[in-house]
């Protein structure tokens, strides 16, 4: 199973890539493809589009286009759970010691990474970010 995950602008400002990236390894997963992208406007809200009616969603946008975002498309058994569990709760404040944005965040929209919450949106984000020959299959 492949899942979708992107250390954000703040994650990525604070050098912590490599941070993310070990984790990921460490757990057993695999990254299989990768890349240092600046989203544009209109692709920011693509991806986002499900909050475009919230109050947060240009604050939002203007957040995750303010510098570049590292993407990742990471393979493993559950990947789309087990990434979901180490990046830990939505707001920092409540997520859990030992999860990405509970050892790194306090800011709600600073919150260091973003992944997909399910198998759908894991799907529609990869393809969102990759062409299908940039992700691998080793
Ligand atoms: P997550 O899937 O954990 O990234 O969380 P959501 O898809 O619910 O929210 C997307 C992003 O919106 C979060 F990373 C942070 C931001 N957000 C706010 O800035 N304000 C809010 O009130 C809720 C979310």
């Amino acid at each position: 199973m492949h899942t979708f995950l992107a250390v954000k602008p703040d994650g990525v400002q604070r050098d912590l890539i490599g941070e993310v990236i070990k984790r990921i390894e460490d757990k057993g997963l695999k990254i299989v493809g990768m890349k240092m992208i600046w989203l544009d406007e209109e692709k920011a809200k693509k991806h986002y589009q499900e909050h475009k009616d919230k109050e947060f969603f240009d604050e939002l946008v203007g957040f995750i286009t303010s510098k570049p975002i590292v993407a990742m498309a990471i393979k493993g058994e559950d990947a789309v759970s087990v990434v979901r569990d180490m990046i830990g709760s939505t707001n920092p404040k409540e997520a859990n010691p030992g999860t990405i944005r509970g050892d790194y965040a306090l800011d709600l929209t600073k919150n260091i990474v973003h992944a997909a919450d399910s198998e759908e949106t894991a799907e529609r984000e990869l393809e969102l970010y990759f062409e299908e020959e940039e992700i691998y299959d080793y």
